[in-house]
């Protein structure tokens, strides 16, 4: 992509009403823009950086066993009422009625939807279990949206659903999930940890939340340092295999918000806390029968009786998390994204747009780049040097490709790793060498 035909609408200047870096840092770099109070519409750079982040979460769940399917975001009160959550949910929820004044919702969440689509279809023990998602936008109309996109009223989020004939079962679908949200935030570079959660309105017994660590996280947490060294991606997984040991080895360690931290009786040794603050950007829960009895989605067991079926549901906050990862990674110049979610690899930078040299040393790159599959973001406008250093810093990409004349004179070209800083100077084949390795 050139530049100069790209719709980034950066900003110089800090808007105030962004009071965290992430917040900031999206405005400024012409990711998103506010149409209302904690709604926005997602830019270009923006928009690629949510897609990244689903692809990642699609590939991972998709290989843990789950399917994805697309549920509306406009609900039927119906179903609400039935589960007895329509009045419960209170103001968060936007109530809508249509022409025909039937009550309508623009869905927070999809449990009664989904286990309406279940009950429909599955009668027996043996079409289970199953493991159906969806990325899609929810709306909750928070009391104070804040944050960006971190808090917002309507954002994007992946929401699973387990089904299971027993309790056995359906721990083992919980199993599954913990391990694959383990996998799919390490693929973002994020290092996430599992903590013990109170289940809220969602329901249910048995819960996690993940959270990432960094400054600016909402809420203050506590764990055993072991947990900040485990490796989840070295090793391959098998999601048949009986996934209780490594969901052991997690939550064997101390790890718990603050709600649930209390300092007299914590077990852990003073010198093996870590006390940060921390960012929510997923949440799983086992809630058994809460939906499905009142809403009788009941199947036969291999006996022959007829149960409620076992339920979980598994969220990731897909919008939340571009923000959550911008929080982790950046500095006083801009984001640093991490390869696996960069809305391109590569900026190449033309120092001077205009000389032959330069220009013709430019499009060769940007057209091997491309060719090899390198994602390029390239700076082909006629902006000063600095502007342009400033703007590839802003924005994060993680390789910055320098082409100028004085360079080209001695046959080089320059590449910075935007995440260390480090910069090499090099022949334009060496870059490329390095950049399609
Ligand atoms: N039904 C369950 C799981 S499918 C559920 O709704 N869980 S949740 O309430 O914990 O939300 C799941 C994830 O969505 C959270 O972990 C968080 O990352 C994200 N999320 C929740 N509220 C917001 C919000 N207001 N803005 C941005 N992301 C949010």
């Amino acid at each position: 992509m050139r530049l100069s035909a790209y719709f980034l609408p950066t900003l110089k200047e800090t808007p105030a009403e962004a009071q965290i870096a992430s917040h900031r840092l999206m405005l400024r770099a012409g990711m998103i823009r506010q149409s209302s109070d904690g709604i926005y519409s997602w830019l270009p750079l923006g928009f690629r950086v949510l897609k990244r982040i689903e692809t990642i979460v699609r590939r991972e769940l998709d290989i843990a066993g789950c399917q994805e399917v697309l549920m509306p975001t406009i609900q039927p009160a119906e179903l609400w009422r039935e589960s007895g959550r329509y009045e419960d949910y209170g103001k968060e929820m936007l109530r809508i009625r249509d022409r025909h004044d039937r009550d309508l919702l623009y869905g927070p969440t999809n449990e009664e939807q989904i286990t309406d689509i279940f009950r429909a279809s599955v009668k027996s023990y043996r079409e289970l279990p199953r493991n159906l998602y969806h990325i899609q936008w929810k709306f909750r109309d928070e009391v104070r949206p804040r944050f960006g996109v971190m808090r917002g009223r309507e954002f994007l989020m992946k929401d699973a659903y387990s089904f299971d004939v027993d309790f056995a079962g359906a721990k083992r679908s919980y199993n599954r999930m913990f391990v694959a949200y383990l996998r799919i935030f390490a693929r973002m570079g994020l290092k996430a940890i599992p903590m013990q959660a109170d289940t809220g309105p969602i329901g249910g017994d048995l819960s996690h939340e993940f959270v990432i660590l960094a400054d600016t996280g909402e809420s203050a947490v506590y764990c055993h340092r072991a947990l900040i060294e485990f490796d989840v991606l070295s090793a391959g997984i098998d999601y048949d295999a009986d996934l209780e040991p490594i969901v052991a080895q997690w939550t064997q360690h101390y790890a718990v918000t603050d709600d649930k931290h209390d300092p007299d009786a914590c077990p852990v040794d003073p010198d093996d806390l870590v006390t940060a603050r921390g960012i929510e950007v997923g949440h799983i829960f086992y809630f058994g029968t809460k939906y499905s009895k009142p809403m009788n989605a009941v199947v036969t067991t291999a006996e022959g009786e007829t149960v409620p079926v076992e339920q979980g549901s598994y969220g990731i906050g897909v919008s939340r998390l571009v923000g959550a990862i911008i929080e982790a990674s950046h500095d006083d110049a801009g984001i640093i994204w991490p390869d696996a979610v960069a809305p391109f690899a590569v900026a190449l930078i033309n120092l001077k747009p205009g000389d032959a040299a330069t220009e013709a040393a430019c499009e060769d790159l940007y057209a091997k780049l491309r060719a090899a599959g390198v994602e390029v973001l390239y700076d082909d406008t006629t902006e000063r040097a600095g502007v342009k250093f400033a703007t590839a810093d802003l924005i994060g990409l993680p390789w910055q490709l320098t082409v100028g004349p004085r360079g080209l004179a001695k046959g080089i070209v320059e590449l910075k790793r935007r995440a260390t800083g480090e910069r090499d100077e090099l022949s334009a084949e060496a870059a490329l060498a390095r950049l399609t390795a």
